[in-house]
Order: C-alpha cells, then structure tokens, then sequence
C-alpha cells in the first residue's frame, strides 16, 4: 500500500518512517513531487487543519494521503503557541527562535505552572474523499535549559516528568512509542490492521 505523507516537516517525516517500519506502506513524502500547491493553514483546530493538507494533497497527488498537524500547548500561556506552534516567532522562525520566544514569555513563571501538553491531529485521506481522523495528547512541563539532540522542534525544552528527560533526550523508539505522534499512530495502525482483517 503506498501512502503520501503530506508534510515538509523533516522531524516528522523521520517519525512517521520509523513508525511505519514493518507495516508494508510504502511512504512517499512530499520531497518526491514537484509544484507542490501552498497549503495555508488556517483552521481552528489541529484537525481542521490536517484535513485540509490531507484533503488538497490527496486531490494534488491523487493517492491515499496521511497528513499531521500538531503543535505544544502551555496552559499558563492559555494554549499557545497552539496551532501557530510551527510559525511562533514568525512565518520563517527556526526551531531556535520558537524556543527563544517561548522562554521569554515564560521567564518569570516557576517550574511547577510551566505545565504543557503536545497535541497531535492525524488523518487518513482516500481518493475517494473518505477520511479517518486520529487524536492524541502527550503531558509535560516546559524547561529553562535545553536537554538533548534527539527529535525536533520544542522537544529540547519539553520534559517529561515520569521519563526524567526531555523528549530530545529520549531515544527516537521511546519517543515514537509515548508520544503524541507515536499514540495517534499506534491507534492509526491498530484501525488499518482492522480494516485489512475485514
Ligand atoms: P507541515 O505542515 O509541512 O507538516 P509544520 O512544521 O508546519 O510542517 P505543523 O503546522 O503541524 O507542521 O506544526 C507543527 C509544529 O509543532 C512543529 O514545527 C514543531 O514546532 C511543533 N511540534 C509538533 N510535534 C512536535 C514534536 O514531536 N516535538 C517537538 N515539536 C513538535
């Protein structure tokens, strides 16, 4: 079964073959097709936004698209930066400048009000305009100083109580198995394996 993954995210598309390792997918990333059509997303919510990129890259490509959005949400900062996690610091921020901005506006907030959660929205896209939409949340807190080399984006300064680490400290089958991504995707895999039962 081939499978386009709709995401120019490096961090994720690394993710999401390590998931898929094993599973027979073939996953083809966005890197393989050129003119790609710009996807603005401006939904409201991680899932409305996953389905449009699944929806206009299945229309683009015209294969079977699985598409993600996701992002970090601070309870103290009353969810952001949300579904803007990507573009924080602005439409071309790095990963470092999302961070710095992030730990400018928590500078005076004590360790145990820095609690986060990271959101993942994932969607199964077919030519046929049938979808299936899978959630998955991943608890934290945000830290002062950067741990580890692992993952992407905020996973340095995000920490995990019960792991003792940071998600960039975690090694990439550890993250993929407790994460946000990895549990959409665990129910992901679960819902295809029934589906070929059937
Ligand atoms: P695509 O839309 O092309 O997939 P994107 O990076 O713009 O790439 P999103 O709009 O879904 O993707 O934004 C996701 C952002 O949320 C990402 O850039 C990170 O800053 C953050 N994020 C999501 N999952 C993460 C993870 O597992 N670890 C660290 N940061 C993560």
């Amino acid at each position: 079964m081939k499978i386009v993954f709709a995401s120019s995210n490096e961090g994720k598309v690394k993710e999401i073959k390590e998931m898929l390792e094993g599973t027979g997918i073939e996953l083809v990333s966005l890197k393989d097709y050129t003119d790609v059509p710009e996807i603005v997303e401006n939904g409201n919510t991680f899932l409305e936004n996953a389905l449009k990129k699944a929806k206009i890259i299945s229309g683009f490509t015209n294969e079977t698209v699985l598409a993600d959005d996701s992002g970090l949400k601070v309870d103290i900062l009353g969810g952001e930066p949300g579904i803007y996690s990507a573009r924080y610091a602005g439409e071309k921020a790095t990963d470092e400048d999302n961070i710095d901005l992030l730990l400018a506006k928590l500078k005076n907030i004590p360790q145990g009000k820095r609690t986060a959660f990271f959101c993942c929205a994932l969607v199964l896209y077919r030519t046929d305009g049938s979808f299936d939409c899978f959630e998955s949340k991943w608890k934290g807190l945000i830290i002062d100083d950067r741990r580890g080399d692992n993952g992407f984006g905020y996973d340095p300064v995000f920490f995990v109580p019960e792991l003792k680490r940071t998600a960039a400290q975690l090694p990439p089958e550890i993250k993929n198995k407790v994460s946000h991504r990895g549990q959409a995707f665990t129910q992901f895999k679960k819902a295809l394996g029934e589906k070929l039962k059937n």
